[in-house]
């Protein structure tokens, strides 16, 4: 039932009109309001809803947030807060539950004491997800009694009802994202919701959030509990300590140089500033930069002031207590961060974001405020364990006196991709096209493969640069090493990018960069994917812009080929296959072949074409990264000494790494 009739009505149609105008604007140009309308987009709906949970508890109200991927594909995000309210706003002349839902970027206008400092990265608040999905139910619990309201395509279906009563208190939000503008899927990855949850709850310590997954578990086949009932797939995330623990996760399968991440929480100049970071043996550098929880995989001021903050305090700190006597050469300010793990955190009231992908923080006050805290807390950190300090200060010494060892090695590198034409590696079957955008590289493991390849390519725009056998493991290579390995080099001098300038020895140049598409084409096996990894590794830590260009792809042969006469059909998954063999093995004389490709060397040039090159029929990967943080742990475990981890994250991900063994 209605709890309120509509005062004027005349009011209401003119505001009702403004309403769905703005709406409607959202449901034109989707993009613009939630970046795309893949599934990175679809995601951002529910970290949208998720934000404004996370709101709620950054101003204390609300200890619990929990999704729901229900049964039947539709979500629901639910807090324990003080839920929305739902008393009827005198301006609007509609209840404050409506405006939030319906009008955009009504977020912050009813709370003005607790500033908004959570909101996902386009801030377009909770009327955008309503107005991109099919069906979306609000329910409040406030007051003793459940209020609630449905609506379609951001339209309201009836007014706000009363729907019984209730002790508890808080806000659910049900939706299903609306098949006619998320063309590409509308199912939701449990496994990309629950890193970011992860992410948020060390990003936000003391709320706890979690998962579950109703829909069927099909697929799932340890989903199984005891007694056959399937269980449904669940996580709780909680973090007491925050950064500190999200360090340690992030560090699991690295060798740390002190006992516990050193951390700061303060407040400089009005803005808050959380950091913790931690040396391990490694070599590469892993910091990670959050304003507001989005992750600013760009960096901008506050990595800046991170970084200056650690530079100046690590290198007084080092000059006045006499341990860089023995040292002959000069220290680059890379080398204070090579085997440094941290994540940097702050909460800025009016961000301004930059860049090509707007993850960028262009703040100007931030930096010092960062910098000052950063060395401030470092400081004294350094006085009161000199220890720890010491063994800092060595790493850096062993960093400085390696980086040299590796310029040399590097410069060879160098001097090749200038003589560009005459310097291209010999192994590189080059294509005709000069033109970039259009040309892709295959880099395909295995001569003999490479040679299949080269046969069944159309040269005008495919390239094919064979490697062999394994790459270097770049997780556990020092620099020089690296620079040092031929195949290596070759990938360098065939895509025609260089590293290193004058001021910045790691600065990555890739204007010159020969394709568009660089495609790792390896086994669909155990090995082919092991060796994948090792490229993608490779890339991420020595070429992530090119990630981040949305440069590298994984092509993806197929698994099997069903074949009865002269029927043919090509099958990449065990669904597909069983399909194929019921399809074609109708009839009686059901003499169905099926032909397991256990490598590219077993398809001829003309099948590889059709399956795996032939931009009309292939499918490419595209290798993105959701999650900067998520991705150097898991490169980090799968390349590291640690063998347990790395086994059971293939069990459980590569699905037809079981199908061999
Ligand atoms: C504005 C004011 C108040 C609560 C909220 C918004 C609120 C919004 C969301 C969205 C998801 N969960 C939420 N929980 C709360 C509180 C006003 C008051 O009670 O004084």
């Amino acid at each position: 039932m209605p709890i309120e009739e509509q005062k004027n009505s005349e009011e209401y149609s003119e505001s009702s009109i403004q309403v769905l105008k703005g709406l409607e604007a959202v449901r034109m140009r989707p993009s613009m309001y939630i970046g795309d309308v893949g599934s990175r987009g679809l995601h951002h709906l529910v970290y949208e809803a998720v934000d404004n949970s996370i709101d709620e508890a950054l101003g204390g109200y609300c200890k619990n947030i929990e999704v729901c991927i229900n049964e039947d594909g539709s979500i629901s995000i639910i807090d324990d807060g003080r839920g929305i309210p739902t008393g009827i706003m005198q301006e609007e002349g509609k209840s404050a539950l409506e405006v939030v839902l319906t009008v955009l970027h009504a977020g912050g206008k009813f709370d003005k004491s607790n500033y908004k400092v959570s909101g996902g990265l386009h801030g377009v608040g909770i009327s955008c997800v309503n107005a991109l999905s099919e069906s979306l139910t609000a329910e409040v619990r406030r007051d003793g009694k459940i209020y609630r309201m449905r609506f379609s395509r951001g339209v309201a279906l009836g007014p706000i009802e009363e729907a019984g009563a209730t002790d508890l208190c808080g806000t659910v939000i049900t939706f299903k994202p609306d098949a006619q503008i998320f063309t590409q899927t509308t199912e939701f990855s449990y496994d990309i919701l629950a890193s970011r949850l992860r992410e948020l709850a060390f990003l936000n310590k003391g709320i706890s959030l979690s998962i579950i997954d109703k829909r069927s578990t099909k697929d799932d086949d340890d989903g199984a509990a005891e007694g056959g009932v399937p269980a449904h797939r669940s996580d709780v995330f909680f973090s007491q300590d925050g950064l500190k623990e999200f360090v340690d996760y992030l560090d699991a399968s690295r060798e740390k140089l002190i006992e516990k991440p050193i951390y700061l929480e303060t407040e400089k100049n009005g803005v808050p500033v959380e950091i913790a970071l931690q040396y391990n043996s490694g070599f590469s550098e892993n910091v990670h930069s959050y304003v507001n929880n989005i992750n600013t995989i760009e960096g901008g001021t506050h990595l800046s002031g991170f970084r200056r903050g650690l530079t100046t305090t690590l290198k007084n700190f080092a000059e006045k207590s006499g341990m860089l006597a023995k040292l002959k050469l000069e220290i680059d300010p890379a080398d204070f961060r090579e085997g440094l793990t941290a994540v940097i955190s702050v909460k800025v009231a009016e961000p301004q974001f930059e860049g090509q992908t707007k993850t960028k923080l262009g703040n100007n006050e931030v930096t010092a405020a960062v910098s000052q805290a950063v060395s401030a807390a470092l400081e004294n950190y350094l006085e009161e364990n000199p220890r720890d300090a010491k063994l800092i200060v060595d790493k850096v010494v062993l960093a400085a006196t390696a980086r040299h060892a590796a310029r040399k090695a590097r410069e060879i590198v160098q001097r090749k991709t200038v003589l560009s034409g005459a310097g291209l590696p010999g192994k590189l079957s080059d294509c005709s096209d000069r033109d970039p955008a259009r040309c892709e590289i295959y880099l395909v493991e295995g001569d003999s493969a490479g040679g299949t390849a080269k046969q069944g390519r159309d040269k005008t725009f495919q390239a094919i640069l064979p490697l062999r056998g394994k790459i270097l493991n770049v997780e556990k290579a020092m620099e020089h090493k690296i620079f040092d390995s031929e195949e290596i080099k070759n990938i360098f001098t065939a895509l025609g990018v260089t590293i290193g300038t004058e001021e910045d020895s790691k600065a990555l140049n890739i204007a010159k960069l020969r394709y568009h598409k660089i495609i790792i084409m390896t086994d669909a096996d155990v090995d082919g994917s092991h060796i994948a990894t090792l490229i993608m590794t490779f890339f991420f830590r020595y070429m992530v812009d090119l990630i981040k260009n949305g440069y590298l792809y994984i092509a993806t042969p197929p698994l099997y080929l069903v074949k009865k006469g002269k029927q043919e059909q090509y099958c990449w998954t065990e669904d597909q296959r069983q399909v194929a063999i019921e399809e074609i093995g109708r009839g009686k004389d059901a003499s169905v072949h099926v032909q397991r490709y256990k490598g590219l060397g077993e398809m001829n040039a003309v099948q590889l074409w059709d399956t795996t090159m032939n931009p009309a029929y292939r499918t490419l990967r595209r290798v993105s990264i959701e999650s900067a943080a998520e991705a150097d742990r898991i490169f980090s475990m799968l390349m590291g000494d640690d063998v347990a981890p790395r086994r059971s994250f293939i069990e459980a991900h590569a699905k037809y790494a079981r199908i061999d063994a």
